[in-house]
């Protein structure tokens, strides 16, 4: 059982579960076009057992059962995304007719069910076609994605709830580019930096799409996370301020106060475009909420070597099943500054939330009770945001299903509802039910 219910929250507070397309549809059905996850996977080493998102979690032929899962939990909105490479396999020109047709049943059946549809158009599978022409580091990429919003929301911008452009620009830009552990792979910073400004670019001009086919509460979603000095030092708080700019600051001051941090330019400056400050405007124009992906804080620490002269520290809270640090008070305190710092009064919604345990079925039955442990403390953490007058009016769950944990493969499950990836059979966890529970009362 929750400790908190539906009645703890104001009234018109939205529970729902978020997913996404190639974590869960399975992209080798339908006419999908390759996507840079693919190629990805395929090379070795990229992702744990090379899996990929071929079969996943079969959503694509189980939406029903699936839909239905929703509704029986009792969610108000389920927040999805649309597969570029399914609707244009080619990334651009020819539309996949079979593609289409699937996210309009999606949407129509949602709407059956009395579920609102939240859609996100990218969440990751970039067309590999595009990949071939620069993907993110390449400026065009801004109208490739206008273009690709203008085919999705003709035929469901109608139906849907909401709407946002693309799901956690860092992990576009930075993980992908810098990191190198997300597809494409890379470790330039020169590509970072573009793919950083270009993602948002990209938004700018989605959002401009969809305000002129009339579309209303249009949004952006980041992943935020709290980044806490290792120790007292001056150079911890240092790194600590820079982890935090590239990875909070720049998304959120780009798209809520149309400007960068300054304290980035110093290492960002020279990869970043030509005449980026032109774009602002643009990138910057009013979205309707805000969306809050929120998982773990994070240790930093100096660290010798180019910018961002930084290192991430193993922290000694307990951790998830990927050895991310439980830290509920971090959603309460990114609530409360991105209200104060970013979106002002626009609602704010936290657009996903959970963790990965290594659960399994045991007599029909999944106990994944540290999950239901941790779903009441941030639950707890939102409440007491909006007890406090921040406009947080939604929670969702990452995820509905166990899916594809990209270069982790299938093993981290986060859904609430088990999937065995042999026969596809879905076993709603603990957590579900007890979400349930909570919603009717
Ligand atoms: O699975 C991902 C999702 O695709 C984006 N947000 C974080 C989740 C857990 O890592």
């Amino acid at each position: 059982m929750l400790d908190l219910n539906r009645s703890d929250f104001p009234d018109g507070f939205l529970f729902g579960a978020s997913t996404s397309s190639y974590q869960i549809e399975g992209h080798s059905f339908g006419g999908a076009g390759k996507t840079h996850w693919d190629t990805f996977a395929a090379t070795p080493g990229n992702v744990v057992g090379g899996q990929n998102g071929d079969i996943a979690c079969d959503h694509y032929h189980r939406m029903d059962e699936d839909l239905d899962l929703l509704r029986d939990a009792n969610f108000d909105v389920y927040r999805f995304s649309t597969s570029w490479a399914r609707v244009l396999p080619e990334g651009r020109g020819k539309v996949n007719a079979e593609g289409l047709d699937f996210y309009e049943r999606l949407v129509d059946g949602l709407l059956e069910r009395g579920i609102k549809p939240a859609a996100t158009l990218y969440h990751w599978e970039l067309p590999s076609a595009l990949a071939d022409l620069g993907g993110w580091a390449n400026r065009d990429i801004a109208g490739w994605f206008a273009d690709f919003t203008q085919v999705v929301m003709e035929r469901i911008g109608d139906r849907v709830w909401s709407a946002a452009p693309i799901n956690e620009p860092w992990c576009v830009a930075w993980m992908s580019h810098f990191s190198g552990n997300h597809a494409p792979g890379l470790r330039d910073v020169r590509a970072t930096a573009r793919a950083m400004h270009h993602v948002l670019l990209a938004h700018g001009r989605s959002i401009e799409v969809m305000r002129g086919l009339g579309m209303e509460n249009l949004g952006a979603v980041c992943n935020l996370e709290y980044a806490v000095p290792v120790d007292g030092s001056e150079a911890a708080a240092k790194a600590t301020r820079t982890y935090d700019g590239f990875y909070n600051r720049f998304f959120l001051g780009g798209l809520f106060n149309k400007s960068y941090p300054e304290d980035l330019m110093d290492g960002l400056g020279p990869h970043l475009p030509e005449k980026w400050h032109d774009d602002m405007d643009l990138i910057g124009q009013k979205v309707d909420w805000c969306g809050l992906n929120y998982y773990t804080r994070k240790l930093i620490a100096p660290a010798e070597g180019p910018w961002p002269h930084l290192e991430e520290v193993t922290g000694p809270l307990s951790k998830t099943q990927v050895g991310w640090e439980i830290y509920p008070d971090g959603l309460y305190h990114l609530l409360k500054r991105v209200h104060e710092g970013y979106t002002r009064d626009i609602p704010l919604y936290v657009t996903e939330n959970g963790m990965a345990c290594d659960d399994s079925v045991s007599g029909g039955e999944v106990k994944d009770q540290k999950r239901v442990d941790y779903l009441d403390a941030h639950l707890a953490r939102v409440k007491r945001a909006a007890d406090e007058g921040i406009p947080v009016k939604g929670y969702f769950t990452w995820s509905l299903l166990d899916n594809y944990e990209w270069n982790l493969g299938y093993a981290p499950r986060f859904g609430i509802v088990h999937v065995d990836f042999k026969s596809l059979k879905r076993t709603p966890k603990a957590s579900y039910h007890a979400l349930s529970t909570a919603l009717q009362r």
